[in-house]
């Protein structure tokens, strides 16, 4: 049985060579990206056994994800192909390191065909932590079907329900997504926000307030502040936590994931909430000092070396 299961669309990710805008770029790197297999390659490098599934296409690209999540020490075992749809493609373009825009080619791709049929009941309900994104649903109404089924696994046996928003406007409209989205977080045991997210979700544009809109029925929430740190409450604490300072972003994307595979690692130890967030800050700070959505993920002994170097504003 798994830590954590996870499931979406992984897609392969185009990075120009250099940092032109994509109309003129020529050569590009090739290299995978999806917010859950990102989660999941992270759990996996903090020590833990990490489950991701999704439906690829039968092509080359399918087979270029399907063996890198392996080569990442994540259990794809439930993971299938179709010859239905190409796997889906993304293209990131960046202008400068703040200004990264992306270009999705995902239409109908193959992991928009995921499905009921493809949730193995046992191993959703064996895991102790089942970790969803907004964007799955945002993919079509199978998709949508299939997070909301494994919800009611996950609930009828006591998994703890992860939930990152991941809000994703180029995929869905606006109030489809905020009432689907609503309705999940108010399923789920730990929400993962960003500012952003929050306000989107509750109409409130402060942390305090966002979190106890959301926070109903002994939820824990974790507000993301980007470099400012993030915010954390539960029924019986809350608080601040500082953000740490790198050296240089190189590529902002990616973070979140990091962050969400650092509390998933701190829930997994069981560890205090506050240390959690802590961690779940180095973990995500880590990323954006390196190209890619998941290269950047640390191990345990590279988080312990970043927090012996570094200081917050607290100390
Ligand atoms: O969180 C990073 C993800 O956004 C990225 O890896 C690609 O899954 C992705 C998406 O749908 O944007």
């Amino acid at each position: 049985s798994m830590d954590m299961v996870t499931f979406g669309e992984t897609m392969v990710l185009f990075t120009p060579a250099r940092m032109l805008p994509l109309e003129y770029e020529h050569q590009y790197y090739k290299q995978m990206a999806g917010a859950e297999s990102n989660v999941a390659i992270g759990v996996s490098r903090l020590g833990h056994s990490a489950g991701w599934f999704s439906k690829l296409g039968d092509d080359p690209f399918g087979g270029f994800i399907f063996k890198s999540l392996k080569g990442e020490g994540v259990d794809n075992s439930r993971c299938t192909f179709t010859e239905e749809a190409p796997t889906g493609l993304y293209f990131k373009e960046k202008r400068n390191a703040s200004d990264v825009r992306i270009y999705y080619y995902r239409k109908h791709s193959a992991a928009s065909l995921l499905n009921l049929e493809d949730l193995d009941e046992d191993y959703i309900k064996k895991a102790r932590i089942l970790h969803l994104t907004g964007i799955t649903p945002a993919l079509s109404k199978d998709c949508r079907e299939a997070v909301f089924t494994a919800i009611e696994i996950a609930k009828q046996h006591s998994v703890k329900i992860v939930f990152d928003p991941n809000i994703r406007l180029k995929l869905w409209k606006e109030g489809e997504a905020k009432k689907v989205l609503c309705d999940i977080a108010e399923k789920s045991d730990v929400i993962l926000p960003g500012l952003n997210e929050g306000t989107f979700l509750t109409g409130e544009d402060k942390p305090e307030k966002v979190a106890d809109k959301l926070g109903k029925n002994g939820k824990t929430i974790i507000i993301k502040l980007g470099k400012e740190g993030a915010f954390y409450q539960n029924s019986e604490e809350s608080g601040f936590v500082p953000g740490f300072s790198v050296a240089e972003v190189v590529d902002p994307v990616g973070a979140g994931d990091g962050f969400a595979a650092g509390v998933i690692s701190g829930l997994l130890r069981n560890e205090p909430l506050s240390m959690i967030v802590k961690r779940a800050n180095v973990v995500g700070a880590l990323v954006v000092g390196v190209n890619g959505d998941s290269e950047g993920l640390p191990t345990n002994e590279e988080v312990d070396h970043f927090l012996s170097r570094s200081s917050t504003d607290e100390d």
